[in-house]
């Protein structure tokens, strides 16, 4: 199992993306649960290709070729990441903060959100604070979740939940956010309703933020 997984985490980092696909059908085929073949053999890979590039030994071309990899193999891994979900829990507007172009996290947490239930509204990535809050107030969205990856976008979160506030529909939606820089304090901060560290956190979450309509911060 070791093998299968390391292997596919080696073939994210060279960015072999059809044999990143055909490792992950092996990995199911032999009965590995996909959450692991997720941490274990696609996101543990783009956590090293972050090393990588930190230590100078990759450029944005070859991080660019990695997160492909790891979409291709998340293609396949995905069906069976969202498998079971029926229930319509409500609908969740998505999207990448204006600025940022990252959307591997963003994807995976609406993929899971979706499998959960919940309806998905994937604005994609740049996204300005306006096009959220209009998207909100087109669609009646009960959550709104942002995701950044860069410490130089995260901060246009807060833009976003001012928008929402000078158009009068804050109270009307729940605001979550995520993304590898941002905390729990930051969410709290920017006066986001709760902050999510990974996907699975992300769908407690949003369950938690629709059931009652409470906020996960106490204010
Ligand atoms: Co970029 N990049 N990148 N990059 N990139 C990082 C983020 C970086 C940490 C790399 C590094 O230096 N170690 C660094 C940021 C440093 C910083 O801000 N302090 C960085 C940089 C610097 C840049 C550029 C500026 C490089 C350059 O051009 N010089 C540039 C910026 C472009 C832009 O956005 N304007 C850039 C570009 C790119 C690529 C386009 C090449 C590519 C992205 C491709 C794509 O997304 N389609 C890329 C990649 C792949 C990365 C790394 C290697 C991997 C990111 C990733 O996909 N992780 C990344 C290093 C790293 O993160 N270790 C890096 C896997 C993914 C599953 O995790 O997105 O964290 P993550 O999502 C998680 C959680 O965070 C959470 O759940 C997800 C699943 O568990 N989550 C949420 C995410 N969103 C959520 C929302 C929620 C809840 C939870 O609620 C709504």
């Amino acid at each position: 199992m070791d093998t299968i997984l390391q292997e596919m985490a080696r073939s994210v980092i060279e960015g072999k993306r059809t044999r990143v696909e055909n490792l992950v059908r092996q990995a199911l085929e032999a009965g590995i649960a996909p959450e692991t073949i997720l941490a274990d053999g696609l996101i543990s890979a783009m956590s090293e290709v972050g090393s990588l590039f930190e230590r100078g030994e990759f450029y944005v071309p070859e991080m660019l070729v990695a997160a492909r990899a790891m979409q291709a193999g998340l293609g396949v891994l995905s069906p069976r990441l969202v498998e079971g979900g029926v229930r319509m829990r409500g609908k969740v507007v998505i999207g990448t903060v204006k600025g940022d172009l990252h959307d591997i996290g963003k994807n995976l947490v609406g993929m899971m959100l979706q499998g959960a239930g919940f309806e998905i509204i994937d604005l994609g990535t740049d996204v300005p604070p306006t096009k959220f809050a209009e998207a909100v107030r087109d669609t009646g969205a009960g959550i709104v979740g942002m995701s950044a990856l860069l410490t130089t976008t995260m901060r246009n979160m807060r833009s976003v939940v001012e928008v929402l506030e000078d158009m009068g529909i804050r109270d009307k939606v729940k605001v979550m956010v995520g993304g590898a820089p941002l905390t729990d304090s930051f969410a709290r901060e920017i006066g986001a309703d709760g902050y999510a560290p990974d996907a699975s956190r992300a769908v407690a979450l949003a369950d938690k933020l629709v059931q009652g309509t409470i906020g996960h911060f106490p204010s």
